[in-house]
């Protein structure tokens, strides 16, 4: 046995572009191993859950046109059309327990959307009810902040700030708001964790890990983007599960590929965390 990282899928197929999400992936995979990790990316390839993909068969997932991007909702509609998938963090987080990997590592949770406060990713419900580890930059800067925050409160999420007192905000550093408690060390999150088991809690810890410095975009900057790129979604139509990728898209173009370079570079360095706490996890686990 070794510690593992599981990743998820959905970012690469859906939330950046060809062909630098294959890259981005490899990045991703390489940062957990340096941090002495195994990495296991969860998606559905025909029809079939995967704990893990070969570089083939990532290689092959991320150049796909026809993938379905899969929450909890599709996983039992995904393994009888036979159809190709990436994995939210809903999706993933439920994988990986049932694969017995509590540690997870994103770019940013889904949460309550702008706009339309009944637009709430499946992703809050299932950190609500899933005991896991999900190592993020906070949640995406395109959805209502505060109201994302406050429900992961109502559900009982601990959040936890990695080196840092706010709550990111994905591309950003700074939030304004405060996260439960600050860790300074993966020592401290494995001990929160095998508290939060010893205790039967169901719910997850979320490890918020600030993008960056040298890559993140300051809040200022991003605030006008984001408005854009709601405008549009809005003009356009775009709803449900198409609304998160769109709106990324709009963002890297707005920003002339800053945001992607930060989405990019908090990837990274959230993987390399998560190995970090799932090797400190599985020491005092042994
Ligand atoms: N953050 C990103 N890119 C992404 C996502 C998050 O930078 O592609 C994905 C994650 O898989 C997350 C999902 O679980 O978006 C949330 O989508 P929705 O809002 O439709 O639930
Ligand atoms: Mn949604």
């Amino acid at each position: 046995m070794n510690p593992k990282v599981a990743l998820e899928s959905t970012v690469i197929t859906h939330g950046l572009p060809q062909p630098v999400n294959l890259e981005i992936a490899r990045e991703m995979q390489e940062a957990v191993r340096a941090g002495g990790a195994e990495p296991l990316m969860m998606a559905v390839l025909a029809g079939e859950t995967q704990v893990g993909l070969s570089d083939t068969q990532l290689e092959d997932l991320a150049a796909r046109a026809e993938v379905r991007k899969c929450s909890l909702r599709d996983l039992p509609i995904i393994r009888q059309t036979g159809e190709y998938g990436g994995t939210t963090v809903s999706a993933t987080l439920f994988l990986a327990l049932r694969a017995g990997i509590p540690v997870f590592a994103t770019g940013g949770i889904g949460g309550v959307h702008r706009g339309d406060a009944m637009d709430i990713s499946a992703d809050l419900p299932a950190l609500a009810q899933l005991p896991g580890t999900v190592v993020c930059a906070g949640a995406k800067s395109i959805l209502d902040l505060p109201r994302t925050r406050e429900r992961l409160e109502t559900d009982g999420v601990t959040v936890l700030g990695w080196q840092c007192d706010e709550f990111p905000a994905f591309y950003s550093r700074e939030s304004g708001m405060a996260v439960d408690q600050r860790v300074e060390s993966a020592a401290e999150v494995a001990s929160m964790m095998r508290e939060r088991d010893r205790l039967g809690l169901k719910q997850s810890i979320l490890v918020t890990v600030p993008c960056p410095q040298s890559a993140a975009v300051p809040w200022a900057e991003m605030e006008d983007a984001i408005a854009d790129a709601e405008t549009a979604a809005i003009a356009q139509g775009i709803m449900g599960k198409e609304l998160t990728p769109f709106l990324l898209n709009r963002l890297a173009e707005a920003t002339q590929g800053r945001s992607l370079a930060a989405n990019r570079a908090l990837l990274s360095n959230n993987a390399r965390v998560a190995a970090q706490i799932a090797t400190a996890f599985f020491e005092i686990e042994a």
